[in-house]
């Protein structure tokens, strides 16, 4: 049970020489055929490696297939009679399973000890307690061994990669975030929409909306923009920006479907974007307005500026 993933440094070298603070969030091509830019580094489907067919079946969307990644909260049983009891039940991230006295499959936490052993910087990640585990596999393990104690419950895969000093972020810095991430999800679809042909990463009716930003000669290209720019193109484009605020709310509202994002359900989004955008854990404590530890699409919606009255239930599906 091991997911790799792989981040593939993208062309613009300039990116990643500048300093975080001053990067902006797109600007570099994707190598491979199926990724997603995201921000400076491009995450490819190509290179997420599964040995869990469930997780590769999840779709060709880098952010879906990560939502398995950092899944803490399913467990499917499945009621097949097998020979191995073992062999149908799947346990949750930290458990394998193991047959009782009564020859009933249970899901017991892993030994960390038991987990491949990383083979290199990447797959180390950093947890809410700013310790480094070696990849997600020990930081699973490690945490289901503290199932039921408050530290347990306290702690999460913050970022991928290795603990490191993260600068404060300042407030000026924090008001540029959703400028930079608003237009980067705008990219990111049309992106999609670009690459489906096989038709599986957007559905028909998200299709027709994004057809409708794509042929808008009036859209902002992807590029290096300035933060008046982006603010000026909010201001004059507000309706493009709307469905996509949307559509990314809806893929990691998924375990469960219930408008509310969990610390867990963000994950695939922070995790890799924490080590690069300093501000990330900011924006999003800021986010959650009510302070319940819960991201509602309300709340999720306005920290991207789209007004009260344009946030739409239906618009996530
Ligand atoms: C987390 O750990 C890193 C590396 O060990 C360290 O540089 C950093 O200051 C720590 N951060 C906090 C908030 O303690
Ligand atoms: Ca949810
Ligand atoms: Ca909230």
């Amino acid at each position: 049970m091991r997911v790799w993933i792989v981040f593939l440094l993208c062309l613009a070298g300039k990116a990643l020489a500048a300093p975080v603070s001053s990067q902006p969030l797109l600007r570099c091509v994707c190598l491979c055929s199926y990724g997603v830019q995201l921000y400076n580094v491009c995450v490819c489907e190509s290179l997420i490696f599964s040995f869990l067919t469930q997780e590769l079946e999840v779709g060709v969307n880098p952010v879906q297939v990560e939502t398995g990644e950092f899944d803490e909260a399913i467990e499917v049983v499945e009621d097949v009679v097998a020979e191995n009891p073992c062999d149908n039940h799947h346990c949750k991230k930290g458990k394998v399973c193991e047959v009782d006295d009564s020859n009933q499959p249970m899901c017991v936490c892993q030994d960390p000890l038991n987990c491949p052993t990383a083979v290199g910087e990447f797959e180390h990640v950093c947890g809410t307690d700013n310790k480094t585990y070696d990849s997600s596999c020990h930081f699973f393990a490690t945490k289901c061994a503290l199932e039921g104690t408050k530290k347990g419950h306290k702690l999460h895969l913050d970022y991928i990669g290795p603990c490191k000093f993260i600068a404060p972020c300042l407030d000026n810095e924090l008001s540029e975030f959703p400028l930079r991430m608003r237009d980067w999800l705008k990219n990111v679809m049309v992106t999609l929409y670009e690459r489906d042909e096989d038709n599986n990463l957007l559905n028909e009716k998200q299709k027709l909306r994004v057809k409708k930003i794509y042929e808008n000669e009036k859209r902002l290209q992807a590029g290096d923009h300035s933060l008046d720019l982006l603010a000026l193109d909010f201001e004059k484009n507000y309706n493009m920006y709307i469905f996509p605020v949307h559509w990314q709310f809806g893929q990691l509202d998924q375990h469960p479907v219930d408008g509310f994002l969990s610390h867990t359900e963000l994950s695939p989004l922070r995790a890799p974007l924490i080590p690069m955008e300093h501000c990330t854990t900011s924006f999003f404590e800021q986010c959650d307005a009510d302070q319940d530890n819960y991201i509602a699409l309300e709340e999720w919606a306005s920290c991207f500026g789209i007004r009260e009255q344009d946030i739409d239930k239906d618009l996530v599906i």
